[in-house]
C-alpha cells in the first residue's frame, strides 16, 4: 500500500490547485446510485482496452465510440479504467469519456491517495472506486468522506465476508462484489450470491465482471443486484455499444 502511494505521489505532477480550479469542480455530479436505483437494466458498462488477466480485449477503438455507444444502448453509467499499466488506460480516457456523453462516470482506478481523488473529478468522474482488499478501515472512512466531501458518490468493491464487514460505513453509497477473485482471476458469480444478504438494504448493490449474459443477470436479480457492471463482454466484440443494448433493453 505504502509503495503503491509513494508511485502515485511521484506521478502527481499536477498541483493540486491546478486540479481544484478545473471547470469540472463546479459540475453537479449525476447520481449512479439513484439511477440504479430507478433502472430496470442497471447496467455499468465499463470501458476497458485490456486486463491482466486477458491481455489485450480491444485497441480497435476509440473512447468516444465506445462511451456514446455504451449512453446510446441506454447504460446507467460508464466505468473508465484510468490505470496505465494493467489496463491500458488513462485520465485523458476520462476526460474524453466526460466530453462524450451525460452519464455518470466511475474511475475506475486502484485509489490509495486523496490526491487521485481530486484527480477524478477534475477529470470529470462523478464517483469513485475504492477496492476494500487493498484499504484499510481507516483508509476506506478517510478515502470516502473526502469523495463525498467533493460530491462525488462511492462504490466500495469487496469479495468476501471479511472485507465487507470490515468496510461497513455511512459514506459509501453503493457496495459491489467483485466476482473475480484479484489474485487468480478465477470468477464466478456465487461470490455476489453469497454475500447478497450481508450486503445492509441502504447501499445499492452492483455484481461486479464475469458477467456474460442475460441469464445471469436474471439469475442475480433476485438476490437484490440493482447494478451489474461488464466490462469485457461488451468490449470484446467489434461493437462494444450494440453488444450492450441486448443487456438493456
Ligand atoms: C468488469 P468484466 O469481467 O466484465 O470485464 O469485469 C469489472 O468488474 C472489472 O474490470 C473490475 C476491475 C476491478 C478492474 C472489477 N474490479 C478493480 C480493475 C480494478
Amino acid at each position: 500500500f505504502d509503495k503503491q502511494r509513494e508511485v502515485v505521489l511521484k506521478k502527481s505532477i499536477i498541483p493540486i490547485s491546478q486540479l481544484e480550479s478545473s471547470v469540472f469542480f463546479e459540475r453537479e455530479i449525476i447520481s449512479l446510485s439513484q439511477k440504479l436505483r430507478e433502472s430496470n437494466s442497471g447496467i455499468i458498462a465499463e470501458h476497458k482496452r485490456r486486463s491482466p488477466s486477458k491481455s489485450i480485449i480491444n485497441n480497435n477503438f476509440t473512447v468516444e465510440e465506445v462511451v456514446k455507444g455504451y449512453e446510446d444502448a441506454g447504460a446507467c453509467g460508464i466505468s473508465v479504467l484510468t490505470d496505465g499499466k494493467y489496463f491500458g488506460g488513462s485520465l485523458d480516457d476520462l476526460l474524453l469519456a466526460r466530453a462524450s456523453v451525460n452519464i455518470p462516470l466511475l474511475r475506475k482506478e486502484f485509489i490509495v491517495d486523496e490526491y487521485q481523488i481530486l484527480e477524478a473529478k477534475a477529470h470529470g468522474a462523478d464517483l469513485i472506486l475504492l477496492i476494500a482488499a487493498v484499504l484499510t478501515r481507516e483508509e476506506i472512512k478517510s478515502l470516502s468522506e473526502f469523495a463525498k466531501k467533493l460530491g462525488l458518490e462511492v462504490l466500495l468493491e469487496v469479495h468476501n465476508l471479511e472485507e465487507l464487514q470490515k468496510s461497513i460505513m455511512p459514506s459509501l453509497d453503493m457496495i459491489g462484489v467483485n466476482n473475480r477473485n484479484l489474485k487468480t482471476f478465477e470468477v464466478s458469480l456465487d461470490y455476489s450470491k453469497q454475500l447478497a444478504s450481508q450486503i445492509p438494504d441502504e447501499f445499492v448493490k452492483v455484481s461486479e465482471s464475469g458477467i456474460s449474459s442475460v441469464e445471469a443477470i436474471s439469475e442475480l436479480k433476485p438476490f437484490g443486484y440493482k447494478g451489474f457492471l461488464i466490462g469485457e463482454n461488451f468490449m470484446k466484440t467489434d461493437n462494444a455499444g450494440e453488444a450492450a443494448t441486448e443487456f438493456i433493453k
